[in-house]
């Protein structure tokens, strides 16, 4: 019997990333170096080693900052449309290594295989978007209050970028950082999850080598791995004036003071706790794939993922009904097998904070409509695949104040007007993504508005998660405040300067101050 990896040609996909059984973990470009542990990387898919990866250790880290903050200096004089140049040869590199880098993300991270190509192309929308603000990195011109003076406002690179990833979107999330901050004219050092490491290997193998076609220097593109001690020699270093930290709350606490104690700057993409509200109004053919699709896509490890449903009593039977059928024709298996739609968790801690959350949510008063549990047997030998669950809860329950990273959905009823809904989904620390289902024209006004949804992403009739990356991506609250990807999201990755120009023969005072000598 032929194995996963070779039934789905992973070696062939390995081969084509120039991906090892051995990797070097610590890169400035071309060059690769290493001298720390290996961390070995198993697929959740199969329980098979896929390859290893030796940690960074703070002698590689030196050598890495010293790499890029040289770079620093001479890529940020070159023209900003030039450097675009760059980022357009990285996309199309990107869509040739779509298929390859596709089915590692789905067999490293055990995301379906569209996902896994949908994350890429996430990479190749988001390396097209900033090609097109390469020429766009626009100042303004301001009215000056005094005679014969020029006020203007300019964007000017801010240095090295520290970029911290986390395994469930191992690749999308670091070049939407990448792509804004090499047009902006910065370098950038990313520290890949040790959960899907071989992914950062592979990323950068493809950028490598387009830096390489262009004699551009070592330290524009670095990788370092290993645990949140690497990303700690990050996050407290004066040399790094922005940190892009994506993962959890509790790491985006420790992330964002330390960066703050010493004046850097942080954008936080945090926990969620992503809820829909579905209206009397709600169209079904529209609220149960988006609501399923939100619940269990990705196994329920997104940060967009729908946690919570708040369905208007009239309806509630009959959505319920409608979303329970619809878990009933789920299969759950190999997620590189286009048959399954959803694949397993990312190791077997997640297991057991799923099942942990299903008991906690038992124990607090919760109803348990579908049951979860843990597969085995043939396919499920990981240990990492489960049962998505739904469960009648309330708002209040500390499980529902708590964003558990698994395929646990929790319902619930609300009464009267769409506020008392909103409300319900605004009761929460978290507040990246949120839904509207109706088509009321004055309940979706009404959410989208500043008495409604408080979170950073507000849709309707359309689930919480698959954003486009042409919007700002982040979200309020504890999800830490931060905009990545896209509209004017790039202003992050530089500093602004106000420039004043006096070309009269006179030296008039701003408020009409009088200093006469
Ligand atoms: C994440 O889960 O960290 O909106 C990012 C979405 C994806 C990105 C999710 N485009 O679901």
């Amino acid at each position: 019997m032929p194995t996963i990896a070779q039934q789905f040609g992973m070696e062939e996909a390995l081969a084509q990333l120039g991906v090892k059984a051995i990797n070097d973990g610590t890169s400035t470009g071309n060059e690769w170096f290493s001298n720390g542990e290996l961390i070995e990387s198993y697929s959740p898919v199969d329980g098979q080693l896929i390859g290893k990866v030796r940690a960074t250790t703070a002698a590689d880290y030196e050598r890495v900052m010293e790499s890029a903050t040289k770079a620093f200096k001479t890529f940020r004089t070159m023209p900003a449309p030039q450097r675009g140049e760059i980022v357009r040869q990285f996309g199309n590199k990107l869509r040739e290594l779509k298929e390859p880098l596709g089915k590692l993300v789905s067999y490293e991270m055990g995301k379906s295989l569209q996902e896994g190509y949908g994350e890429v192309q996430e990479m190749i929308d988001i390396c097209d978007f900033a090609v097109g603000l390469s020429r766009q990195l626009n100042g303004q011109t301001i009215p000056s209050e005094r005679p014969k003076h020029v006020m203007r406002e300019q964007w000017h690179s801010i240095g090295v970028v520290g970029i911290i990833s986390a395994f469930n979107f191992p690749v999308a999330v670091w070049s939407w950082n990448t792509a804004l901050a090499w047009i902006c004219g910065d370098v950038c050092v990313w520290k890949a999850s040790e959960k899907a490491p071989l992914c950062s290997i592979a990323c950068q193998n493809i950028i490598a080598g387009i830096l390489k076609d262009n004699n551009l220097p070592e330290g524009i593109s670095c990788i370092i791995n290993g645990d949140y001690k690497v990303g700690e020699m990050m996050t407290t270093d004066v040399r790094i004036p922005l940190i892009s930290a994506t993962g959890s709350t509790r790491m985006g606490r420790i992330v964002g003071t330390t960066v703050a104690q010493r004046f850097g700057k942080s954008l936080l993409e945090l926990g969620g706790n992503n809820a829909i509200i579905i209206t009397p109004t709600a169209d079904l053919k529209v609220v149960v794939p988006g609501a399923v699709f939100g619940a269990v896509g990705t196994a329920g490890q997104r940060c967009t993922s729908t946690r919570r449903l708040i369905i208007h009593e009239s309806v509630y039977d009959k959505v319920r009904d409608a979303i329970v059928g619809a878990y009933k024709q789920l299969t759950i298996g190999n997620p590189l097998d286009q048959k399954n739609h959803i694949g397993p968790l990312i190791d077997k801690d997640a297991v057991n904070t799923y099942l942990a959350a299903i008991e906690k949510a038992k124990a607090e008063g919760g109803k348990v409509l579908v049951d979860g549990g843990v597969l085995s047997g043939e396919g499920y030998e990981s240990g990492c695949y489960v049962k998505p669950a739904i469960i009648e809860a309330e708002n209040h329950f500390e499980i529902v104040q708590h964003e558990t990273f698994a395929p646990v959905l929790y319902l619930m009823k609300y009464s009267g007007d769409v506020e008392n809904a909103i409300d319900l989904q605004n009761g929460v620390a978290q507040g990246l993504s949120s839904a509207i289902m109706t088509n009321d024209l004055k309940e979706a006004e009404k959410f989208l508005s500043f008495s409604g949804s408080d979170c950073g992403i507000a849709n309707v009739n359309i689930g919480t998660s698959g954003a486009e990356i042409g919007g700002a991506f982040g979200g309020e609250k504890e999800t830490g405040g931060g905009r990545e990807s896209g509209s004017d999201a790039w202003k992050i990755y530089m500093r602004r300067q106000t420039n004043t120009v006096n070309y009269s023969d006179e030296l008039p005072l701003a408020q009409g101050i009088k200093f006469d000598l």
